[in-house]
């Protein structure tokens, strides 16, 4: 039996991950991004009735403020819908639309709200069944503070000082840092004026204000400073922060992998990484719903993946006389395998130990199935292709794959 043989159709490896996890998306067939996740509260509204919020967010879904206002629809369970802004090339009828011109923005109830502390705290008023402000008056006053603090103390501003200004010497570094570890300590001190792990007694918009930046500086700090918040002696309190939140299914949702963000520093922001590797999260990696995920997403979008692949990673230089079909069947060889290994786990690549050696072998094949590995491995992002969960495990089966083709 040759390897190809005894690895399924792409029907089969689509059918076998979506058993595996309840996960979709909608497609949007010529646009970017080509697919859309679903709300989870979707199926709460009939078929056809039009949704309360439509969200106007960045085409990457890179954007932290847009990640607020999507974890607090996650949260509340409001169904909504989104429209993507692509922020290189922003549409004249949303510059016209939004005074600010940035995102994100929202209609809700056909009424526009922009700035996303705005978006939350109108999302609040609008829809009270799951609220995520305290409900007395008291406590609901000094909760608005607090978001209003997370929005004006300069955390997130001194953070992203620290992670990615050009320091023309140790000292002007050290200086950041210690800028940027007095917010956190306020920040560790703030975290403990209520019971339990969260800004306030219970999980709120507070959390949520401070989310996805802090997750983002937490990612990259390690690699650019080599500077860790997270197992970091000095800040318990925000060290089960993130843990608590990364307990919640809508926070799984809605965040980014390290990998994403760190991969896009330096296109944003010019900067060098200062580690060698980019570790993946640990833990991630083996979780079957997230293996599965990641599994559905190339079976589903395995197409549009190798045309990828065909046109921007480099991998047609290798066709021979201009015949690009011997490289294209090699690339879907190699994304099959990559899919049926994180359905299969290790009976994939043990298969591919033990079989017809002159197909495995083949020099073209393999070199052209490394590449299309390692593009793919770095060319995934979430939460716009799946979500962070199955980045990880897409991208720690790519590189399993890989080195049992070295
Ligand atoms: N204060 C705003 C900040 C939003 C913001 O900075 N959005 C960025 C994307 S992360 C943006 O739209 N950039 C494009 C631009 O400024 O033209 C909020 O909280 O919503």
């Amino acid at each position: 039996m040759t390897v190809q043989n005894a690895i399924p159709t792409w029907d089969r490896l689509l059918e076998i991950a979506q058993h595996n996890t309840p996960q979709r998306r909608m497609r949007r067939p010529g646009l970017l991004p080509s697919t859309v996740p679903i709300p989870s509260s979707l199926h709460k509204l009939p078929l056809d009735t039009s949704l309360p919020v439509l969200l106007y967010r960045d085409t990457n879904s890179w954007c932290p403020f847009c990640e607020r206002v999507w974890f607090a629809l996650e949260e509340k369970e409001i169904p909504f819908a989104t429209e993507f802004i692509d922020l290189n090339n922003k549409p004249q009828w949303y510059i016209d639309l939004v005074p600010s011109t940035q995102v994100p923005a929202a209609k809700i109830d056909y009424e526009l709200v922009y700035d996303s502390k705005d978006i939350l705290l109108a999302l609040e008023s609008r829809f009270s069944d799951i609220p995520l402000l305290p409900t007395d008056p008291q406590e609901n006053a000094i909760a608005r503070l607090f978001v209003e603090d997370a929005e004006t103390n300069e955390s997130k501003e001194v953070g992203y000082k620290f992670l990615i200004k050009t320091c023309t010497n140790d000292q002007e570094l050290a200086s950041l840092q210690a800028s940027f570890e007095a917010k956190l300590d306020e920040l560790e001190q703030a975290l403990a004026k209520y019971p339990g792990v969260y800004f306030l007694s219970t999980f709120s918009l507070v959390d949520i204000m401070y989310a996805p930046h802090l997750d983002r500086l937490a990612a990259s700090l390690p690699v650019y400073r080599g500077y860790h918040i997270k197992n970091n002696p000095r800040f318990p309190n925000l060290n089960a922060w993130f843990a608590a939140l990364n307990e919640r299914p809508a926070f799984g949702r809605v965040k980014t992998d390290a990998t994403t963000f760190n991969l896009l520093l330096p296109q944003l922001f010019g900067v060098k990484p200062s580690a060698i590797s980019l570790p993946l999260e640990p833990g991630l990696s083996e979780v079957v719903q997230y293996r599965a995920e990641a599994a559905e997403r190339l079976s589903d979008n395995h197409e549009a993946a190798i045309g990828d692949i065909l046109k921007n990673s480099g991998v047609q230089t290798l066709a021979v006389s201009g015949d690009v079909s011997a490289v294209k069947a090699a690339i879907e060889f190699h994304l099959k395998l990559l899919a049926d290994y994180l359905l299969h786990s290790e009976r994939t690549l043990l298969s591919w130990g033990c079989v017809d050696s002159k197909e495995t072998l083949d020099p073209l094949s393999s070199t052209v199935g490394a590449i299309a590995l390692a593009y793919m491995r770095n060319r995934i992002c979430a939460p716009r292709d799946m979500s962070a969960g199955a980045a990880v495990a897409f991208r720690a089966a790519a590189d399993k794959v890989l080195a049992s083709l070295l």
